[in-house]
């Protein structure tokens, strides 16, 4: 690519900046999320980039190219102009960025793939909440699209641990409001930037994944709602569904990308997207759906809010692969799924005869399984869900393939998954959130829990809640992965009591959260009936048992003084 006339110019100077280590800038499950005025502090930000461009690119950095976006959240507009003057200093010879710094997660993975990039820098705490007392988050993705695996991540904290020094070109000013392509001439290079159409690129691919004029011809005699929580999917719904599926703009809610969200949880599940469900319960729209801030996380609901949940969801577009032209035209070889998502999924790939991977909770995990060509469907309990279209999950992805599914079916929601569970039978499954506990509690319980199935006495037992109803145990451990790609190992992934027939409790801690800890309590039964009602019975009910048994045996009320979760899926 020709530069533009930067020759007269001056070079941007380079600085080389004295600087010392920050505590805690370990990623987590996602990238590195902290309250905005942790990354406001000096030299906090730059430190955690530096080393990202170091852990990420190695050798490759000076001429390197990279992808950079967010989801619009408070500090995204100053944290991608440091990115670029940073980036420009160590030698990166272009950088693409989505006008204004916006990108869905999807799109910037889509974006690293499409323009061939060496990696990229999506600046997003994803659901959690934004604004100035909010949350802000970067997160580092390789050359497929997908988020810095361990290795990387590891390396990344080890060099945020001993840094003493990042290079930066503190005057160099990049418009980013403004899309088209710029030179900069800098101390010893130049760099290109190149601000794209945001949406542009992700709605063109969606058009060649799905079949638009199917939807749409389906979408006519119906009532949808697409809710973007004021999270950075409002452009694209907008895109697709009323400009390209014309469909009214009511359709789609919230669609204005706000800085906080408009002061609210952007994550789509039945506590925080509750007003969508009431909407829904009145009963005059046929298919909702919902999106994190990021714009990788979907619900979905059907008539009268219908709840799909995750877990069932992967299983049902596992199971109804005919229905998306791009399974159609690619084949599909295997699926995956998160540790503690259920084993819907699993039923499908064994009926069906195709492989199905266990991996350790996080996106991060599902990459080296897609770019084998093991994988090419995959999901997460966690309302993620995605295939090998991009290397990251994908909410509007999963609405568009659900709507596939319904056109193809010409059936609603609830008999999709009737039908679904008459023939695979029904994984009931919830998880309970204790948000915002001591990190204390929460290392002592998961030390009890380990204690506990370390002791011989724990294994063979029988469970049984007061009310008599009793499990009988079959596998205790803290799971651990190797992956079957690079032979990496990753350990303690989560206390899992696996009991007979199909029930399960997993006990994880959160790596999103942004200070003290989050328990997550993961419950799991399957049920084999052939009685098509009784299909219809409410999760909450159904592992009722298995819940209070999960509660008392972790000690959780004696170890956090909660009675309640803070959040039920
Ligand atoms: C959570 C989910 C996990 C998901 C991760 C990032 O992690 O459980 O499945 O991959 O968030 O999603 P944790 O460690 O808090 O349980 V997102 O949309 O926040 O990027
Ligand atoms: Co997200």
């Amino acid at each position: 690519m020709s530069c533009c006339g930067v020759g007269a110019m001056a070079p941007n100077a380079v600085e080389t900046i004295k600087t010392s280590p920050f505590d805690g800038q370990k990623p987590g499950t996602s990238g590195l999320r902290k309250p905005v005025g942790t990354f406001q502090q000096p030299h906090y930000s730059e430190n955690f980039i530096q080393a990202g461009l170091i852990a990420g690119l190695g050798d490759k950095l000076v001429g390197s190219s990279l992808a950079v976006g967010g989801d619009g959240r408070f500090f995204c507009k100053e944290a991608a102009q440091l990115i670029i003057k940073i980036a420009a200093a160590n030698g990166v010879s272009k950088i693409v960025i989505g006008q204004n710094g916006i990108l869905s997660t999807p799109a910037c993975s889509h974006i690293i793939r499409k323009y061939e990039l060496d990696g990229g820098f999506i600046l997003t705490a994803s659901h959690n909440p934004g604004g100035p007392k909010g949350d802000f988050g970067i997160k580092y993705n390789i050359s497929n699209g997908g988020p810095a695996p361990e290795g990387i991540t590891n390396k990344i904290y080890e060099i945020t641990q001993k840094i003493t020094e990042y290079k930066i070109a503190p005057n160099l000013k990049v418009d980013i409001t403004r899309m088209g392509m710029s030179c900069h001439k800098i101390a010893g290079g130049t760099l290109t930037v190149e601000v794209i159409d945001p949406v542009q690129d992700y709605v063109d691919y969606m058009k060649e994944i799905f079949d638009f004029q199917a939807i749409q011809a389906y979408l006519k005699s119906k009532n949808v709602l697409l809710n973007a929580m004021n999270g950075v999917t409002g452009p694209y719904l907008q895109k697709i569904f009323v400009n390209e599926m014309q469909l009214p703009a009511e359709s789609c809610l919230n669609c204005e990308i706000l800085p906080d969200f408009g002061g609210k949880h952007p994550d789509p599940n039945l506590t925080y997207a509750s007003d969508l469900v009431e909407i829904m319960k009145q009963g005059k729209h046929d298919f909702a759906a919902a999106f994190d801030g990021d714009g990788d996380r979907n619900m979905i609901l059907g008539h009268k809010a219908f709840f799909v949940t995750p877990c069932d969801s992967l299983a049902v577009l596992a199971a109804n692969l005919e229905c998306i032209p791009y399974f159609q035209k690619h084949g599909v070889k295997g699926f995956a799924r998160s540790m503690p998502t259920s084993e819907a999924l699993d039923k499908v790939a064994e009926k069906c005869g195709k492989g199905c991977y266990e991996v350790p909770t996080g996106w991060k995990f599902f990459g080296n399984l897609m770019d084998a060509g093991k994988i090419n469907l995959c999901g997460e309990e966690s309302f993620g869900t995605g295939s090998d279209h991009v290397r990251e999950k994908d909410g509007i992805w999963a609405a568009l393939a659900w709507l596939s599914v319904l056109a193809h079916k010409q059936k609603s929601v609830e008999d999709v998954l009737l039908d679904h569970w008459e023939t695979y039978g029904r994984n009931y499954f919830s998880r309970y959130d204790y948000e915002n506990v001591s990190a204390e509690a929460g290392a002592k319980l998961m030390e009890g829990l380990d204690k506990l199935i370390q002791d011989p006495k724990t294994r063979g037992m029988t469970f049984s809640d007061p009310t008599g109803k009793s499990y009988r145990m079959q596998h205790l451990d803290n799971f651990e992965y190797t992956d079957p790609i690079d032979g990496s190992v990753s350990k303690n992934q989560g206390i899992r009591f696996i009991f007979e027939e199909g029930f399960r409790i997993i006990y994880r801690l959160s790596g999103t959260g942004s200070s003290g800890a989050t328990i997550r309590i993961y419950v799991e039964g399957y049920d084999r009936s052939d009685n098509a009602s009784f299909y219809k019975e409410d999760a909450q009910e159904f592992l009722k048992p298995l819940i209070t048994i999960a509660v008392r045996t972790s000690k959780l009320k004696e170890l956090t003084g909660r009675d309640q979760p803070t959040v039920i899926t």
